[in-house]
């Protein structure tokens, strides 16, 4: 009789993991067999409007997207005024299974900084016009800084070892099922590139000490400048911006990192007060129904 419920049991368990795994993969194939057709920007597009697609802005709580990339791509919109409509999705791009995207003029361009270099040379934008060659050295370094190394240190931070705070904080609005499942994938994919980029091997402690360290060269590159290469904003600060106030703004969730920028760097704390005030009026209105207890 024992034998027998045990044997249930386990048959239920194994259809369980099997169920589970196909979930798993009919997820990861649905996200990359799309019709890019049947994106928007794709047909009866607005010509040289950029459709900025990424995730939606109720993902996230107490910044306007969840993406930095995308936060930082907006940004850089905003700074040269082109005109955008964000297309509010789940779907990655088709060419590099990433988010954000967009589509301009009918064509899919992904990743934010090639993003950013097309439609420089599409609009004949420069922002490094003027800049000494040693500063335009250096905000390349800073901006591989943050995106390569900084932005590892928070992603372990809430999608690794705080993984279940940030699933009650950040509530994907997909039902709590799909939700949790999309969570453990973000935990196990987050976990695992982390290791292979080598800074997952670490342990938390000092992960979070090569993000304060990161915040602190920031701070002393900064200095009293008004931008991080002088009186103008650039592609530098769009990306700074976009990871920093993935710390500083979600109070609900206290990360080290943002420790480091109130007790240490009050002008990294102006700056990223400065940009919000100058580039984006609307924040609150933006992320006021994102207010979590
Ligand atoms: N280098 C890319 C990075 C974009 C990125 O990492 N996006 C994340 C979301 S914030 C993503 O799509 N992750 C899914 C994956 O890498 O499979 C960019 O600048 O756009």
């Amino acid at each position: 009789m024992f034998e027998i419920v045990l044997e249930v049991i386990g048959g239920i368990v194994v259809i369980a993991v099997l169920l589970v795994i196909l979930l798993l993969v009919s997820l990861k194939v649905q996200s990359y067999m799309y019709d890019l057709k049947k994106v928007e920007g794709y047909r009866n597009y607005e010509k040289d409007l950029v459709y900025l697609h990424a995730f939606p802005r109720a993902s996230a709580k107490q910044v306007p997207n969840i993406s930095p990339f995308a936060i930082k791509l907006e940004t850089w919109l905003r700074v040269h005024k082109l005109k955008y409509k964000l297309v509010e999705t789940y779907k990655f791009s088709t060419k590099k299974s990433q988010i954000p995207f967009i589509m301009f003029n009918g064509e899919e361009i992904a990743d934010s900084q090639m993003i950013i270099q097309y439609l420089s040379k599409y609009f004949g934008l420069d922002d490094t016009e003027g800049l000494s060659a040693e500063l335009q050295a250096a905000s390349r370094a800073f901006r591989i800084l943050i995106e390569n190394s900084f932005s590892w240190t928070y992603f372990c931070y809430r999608y690794v070892h705080h993984y279940l705070l940030f699933k009650k904080v950040h509530q994907l609005p997909r039902g709590p099922f799909l939700n949790t499942l999309s969570r453990l994938m973000l935990k196990m994919g987050i976990n695992s590139n982390s290791r292979g980029a080598g800074i997952g091997r670490h342990t938390p402690q000092e992960i979070y000490a090569i993000g304060a360290d990161d915040i602190r060269a920031i701070s002393k590159f900064l200095g009293d400048k008004k931008y991080l290469c002088g009186d103008k904003i650039t592609v530098v600060d769009c990306a700074v911006f976009g990871q920093l106030v993935q710390v500083s703004e979600v109070k609900s969730l206290p990360y080290p990192q943002r420790d480091v920028i109130e007790s240490e760097c009050p002008n990294v704390r102006t700056y990223i007060d400065r940009i919000k005030g100058e580039f984006w009026p609307d924040w609150t209105m933006l992320t006021s129904d994102g207010e979590f207890e």
